[in-house]
């Protein structure tokens, strides 16, 4: 994965779909994945949605403006982040995905533990995203024996010291390099090419300069054949661009996404569903009214 500049939109390898469960999502148009955490201290909207009712009104909204996805977090992984144990990750979540997969929703779960995820599962929850991409023990063996989607992303480090002293000789290639190997490892566990999604991990042990590096570089991740995720909503390297607090990068989040998507990611991981809608709009438009 070399970190070049792209001006058109890259197909990548063939990528006909991504199969989650029951669900056949086409990649043809990015989908938005609407982010709920169900946490006290997530980085952005922390403490906003931790009441069951409050947090299926969020994911209402989220469905409404467009997610195609709802990603269900109990554990913020921003950093600095302490992990949270498993019963109280297990508390927060899965009464909010058995509710939402009651509702038809496309629910994933956002969770590092081999536990929650089996929980979730079991619960209705149709994709695994895994910020250490199904690393611990037993994560790979509970997806496979789900027909689930994952979400494979890469971390330098753990959330508590990710930040301190990021480093890498090429960002670009070692985050390949990682990504393409857990998904040999997914594949070789029994987890089907279509079931799996690759994210180059915004944010996660990466100084502004690699988050920069990797969004030029996202085409050839693309080319890897696998859906592309990306998560840059309101994270700091929007921050560290506009010099603004979490809650007003809407417009730095909405103009990532759709950069995101024109170097090839197939799903967008956002706070601000109606906004990148919005966004992707104008640029779906233009595309397909190319002569
Ligand atoms: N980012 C966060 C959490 N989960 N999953 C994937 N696949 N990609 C990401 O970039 C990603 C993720 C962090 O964002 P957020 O959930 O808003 O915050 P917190 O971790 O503080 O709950």
């Amino acid at each position: 994965m070399t970190c070049m500049p792209t001006l058109n939109r890259t197909s990548g390898g063939v990528v006909p779909g991504f199969h989650c469960g029951r669900f056949r999502l086409d990649l043809a148009r990015p989908l938005l994945m609407g982010i709920l955490n169900v946490t006290p201290d997530s980085f952005s909207d922390g403490g906003r949605h931790q009441a069951l009712d409050a947090a299926l009104a969020h994911a209402e909204r989220l469905h409404e403006e467009g997610a195609a996805i709802i990603d269900v977090g109990g554990e913020s992984t921003r950093p600095g982040a302490p992990p949270v144990p498993v019963e109280e990750e297990l508390r927060r979540v899965v009464p909010v995905v058995e509710a939402l997969a009651a509702r038809g929703r496309l629910v994933s779960i956002d969770t590092r533990n081999p536990a929650v995820m089996r929980a979730a599962l079991a619960a209705g929850a149709a994709l695994v995203n895994d910020v250490n991409a199904l690393r611990a023990p037993g994560a790979l063996e509970v997806c496979a024996d789900s027909d689930a989607g994952i979400c494979l992303m890469h971390m330098q480090g753990d959330p508590l010291t990710m930040q301190q002293d990021p480093h890498y000789g090429d960002v670009c290639a070692e985050v390949s390099a990682f990504l393409a190997e857990r998904a040999e490892a997914a594949r070789a566990a029994g987890i089907g090419r279509e079931r799996i999604c690759l994210d180059p991990g915004f944010g996660f042990g990466k100084t502004v300069a690699h988050n920069l590096a990797l969004l030029r570089g996202l085409p050839a991740l693309a080319a890897h054949g696998y859906a592309v995720l990306a998560g840059l909503s309101r994270k700091s390297v929007l921050g560290a661009v506009t010099a603004k607090a979490p809650d007003d990068r809407v417009h730095a989040s909405a103009a990532a996404a759709l950069l995101a998507a024109q170097a090839g990611a197939h799903i967008l991981r956002v706070h601000d569903v109606a906004a990148t809608r919005n966004a992707l709009a104008v640029w779906n438009a233009l595309r397909e009214t190319a002569g």
